[in-house]
């Protein structure tokens, strides 16, 4: 079943979508994600211009052969651009062979090990009331695990707060909570560890008395602190029983978590910024984390996703996928089919896109009482209307970044 055709698909209907799109000389199509938020036009460079030209006339049912090709031939490693660009090829040929088999894909994975994902989303509020609100929305629209963000005395603007949120009166969807920001330049925020940390444990104390103990509750600490910091946080959350606490220190230095397991029986969550399963080498094998942050999208796809579960499971470790409004439906449903499919399934990070990207990507997905399904459609179950796609150009947009009040640059 020869690749005929391999067509880059770029959209903007609430933020930037790099879609792939494989045609087979039998007429049937696959989707992949390679959306890299604040960097997107570089995927699409390294997939227009190196790897559309060798999957012109290969197989498309060889996919771990053209993962390792891609992977193997190109000699540079790693990297969140690359692992994208090979990420959409791996979901686009599956969707194709799900297609070609009558089967959703997760049939193709083994089949499903439950009836549905649990998802958590993400509650914010400045203060403690537009919080609580945000959670009872969650609550409404039928979260069963939530992310509680807040701002932080003195900050200005901080990282997973939906100060920029639109609401779309006719879904009842808040969208874009994300940082992404169209325009020229990337929006500059502030930063102090010492008031996030001193604040962080009275807002827990707060939903936990407002919503009670049985909530999951999660936290994202995106990359700010040092080990020490992160050793202090985890052990200061104890008491209100955190589903995890997330990223709590940079991603570069993995070794960090060694002393934050020696003070906190917080459990951790980490790896949407990595990007290959011999990332999670050691802090699996270490038992440094409970959950596996990666995303399909930056992990270069389906393929590796359940490599890397299956090598976690011996360690007890779960999923915990990254699915912000960054990750495309495709990536979403890339997602949920192996959390479907494998046995140590955590929970699914579920943000919900806007009604304009839902019309450009048709999904089968439902999303039910909490809990989501990719549906029953063969392939990923996910189509493009391209005159739809066709209507949202391109926008640039940056991540924002942080500096501290003497001027130094910081995590975000
Ligand atoms: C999350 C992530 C996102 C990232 C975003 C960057 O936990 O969902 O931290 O909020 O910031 O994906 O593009
Ligand atoms: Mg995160």
């Amino acid at each position: 079943m020869k690749i005929v055709a391999a067509d880059v698909i770029v959209t903007s209907p609430h933020r930037n979508f790099v879609t792939l799109r494989l045609t087979t000389e039998d007429g049937l199509t696959g989707l992949g994600d390679a959306t890299l938020n604040g960097r997107e036009l570089a995927v699409v460079s390294y997939l227009r211009d190196h790897v559309v030209p060798l999957l012109i006339g290969r197989d498309a049912h060889r996919i771990e052969d053209t993962w390792q090709f891609l992977y193997r031939s190109a000699y540079w490693r790693r990297g969140p651009v690359t692992m994208a660009a090979i990420a959409a090829v791996d979901m686009a040929l599956w969707d194709v062979k799900g297609k070609a088999a009558g089967m959703p894909v997760y049939q193709l994975l083994g089949g499903a090990s439950r009836s549905g994902l649990l998802a958590y989303g993400h509650a914010s509020g400045k203060e403690l009331p537009e919080l609580f609100d945000s959670v009872r929305e969650h609550q409404e629209k039928g979260y069963q695990a939530i992310r509680v963000q807040t701002g932080v005395p003195g900050l200005k603007s901080i990282y997973g707060i939906a100060s920029n949120a639109t609401f779309d009166g006719n879904t009842g969807v808040r969208y874009d909570h994300e940082p992404a920001q169209r325009g020229d330049l990337p929006n500059e925020e502030d930063w102090d560890t010492r008031s996030y940390l001193r604040h962080v444990p009275t807002v827990f104390e707060a939903v936990r008395h407002e919503f009670g103990p049985e909530l999951p509750l999660l936290h994202d600490g995106h990359h700010r602190m040092t080990p020490i910091q992160a050793a202090r946080l985890a052990k200061s959350l104890e008491p209100y029983d955190l589903f995890w606490l997330e990223d709590c220190t940079p991603a570069e230095n993995q070794e960090a978590l060694r002393l934050v397991r020696q003070h906190s029986i917080t459990p951790l969550a980490i790896g949407e910024i990595f990007n290959t399963v011999w990332d999670f080498q050691m802090i699996i094998r270490e038992q440094l984390i409970d959950y596996v942050r990666a995303a399909s999208t930056h992990f270069g796809g389906i393929s590796p996703l359940k490599k890397v579960m299956d090598y976690a499971a011996q360690y007890q470790v779960r999923s915990g996928f990254h699915g912000p409004t960054d990750i495309s439906p495709v990536g979403l449903a890339a997602q949920m089919h192996v959390g479907l499919a494998i046995h140590n399934f955590g929970i699914q990070e579920y943000m919900q896109h806007g009604a304009r990207t839902d019309e450009v990507f048709r999904q089968s997905m439902t999303f039910t009482d909490g809990f989501l399904h990719p549906g029953d459609t063969p392939g990923l179950g996910v189509e493009m209307e391209l005159d739809e796609a066709g209507k949202y150009p391109y926008q640039r947009a940056y991540l924002p970044y942080n500096r501290l009040a003497d001027g130094t640059v910081h995590d975000w």
